[in-house]
């Protein structure tokens, strides 16, 4: 763990898990501060910056604090100070997570408009690069809804792979149905306890 070095991030958010894998690939572990699950973190982090925007990195250097916001500006910073003179990558790890994702959405698309049997092998391909980075997602952050996605894509991928085999035909939509309702669910929640929290009213 870096001493005087914290990130101000939460799990699902696209810039933070950028800057998640820039440490991945540095090999550097840093203080995360979750400011979805910690109310403090949240708390200092609009005292400091004005802003409740994530990630941000807290450096604290020779008894100085300051706080450094944008993602590609901490993954900048964090390759000066612990790469090895390699540039940050524009094309490769840092936005891995960005790509599998477009991806993913891409394949659903493309499965969707051909419909009919062609759908089977876009939607297989959609539901393993899901899977996978959304597993990938749930081992670096510990978030468990993450594992709850890739667990659907990986049903999705499964049964797809069977239906295309013509060995079963599992109904495996409605589990994917039931996740969107929870996270929609979830997503309203946390979006009511940040307007209470901003407005300062009690919780
Ligand atoms: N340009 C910023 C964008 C950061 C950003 O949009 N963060 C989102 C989460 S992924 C956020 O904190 N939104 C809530 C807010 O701005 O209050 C970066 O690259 O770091």
């Amino acid at each position: 763990m870096q001493p005087g070095l914290s990130l101000y991030a939460f799990s699902t958010c696209p810039y933070c898990q950028r800057v998640f894998s820039a440490l991945d690939a540095l090999d550097v572990e840093v203080e995360i501060k979750d400011i979805h699950r910690d109310p403090d973190s949240r708390r200092a982090l609009l005292q400091a910056t004005g802003s409740g925007t994530v990630p941000v990195l807290r450096i604290e250097e020779q008894g100085e604090v300051r706080w450094l916001p944008e993602s590609r500006d901490i993954i900048a910073y964090l390759y000066q100070r612990f790469g090895k003179g390699e540039a940050p990558p524009t094309l490769g790890l840092a936005n891995l997570d960005g790509y599998l994702r477009m991806g993913m959405w891409g394949l659903l698309l493309a499965g969707a408009v051909l419909g009919g049997t062609q759908r089977d092998p876009f939607w297989l391909a959609a539901c393993v690069l899901g899977a996978g980075r959304a597993f990938s997602a749930a081992k670096r952050t510990g978030n468990v809804w993450q594992l709850g996605i890739g667990g659907v894509f990986g049903l999705g991928a499964v049964s797809i792979g069977l239906t295309m085999a013509g060995v079963a035909s599992i109904p495996w939509w409605y589990a994917a149905y039931a996740l969107i309702a929870v996270l929609l669910v979830l997503a309203v929640w946390q979006r009511v306890r940040a307007r209470t929290r901003r407005d300062g009213s009690p919780r």
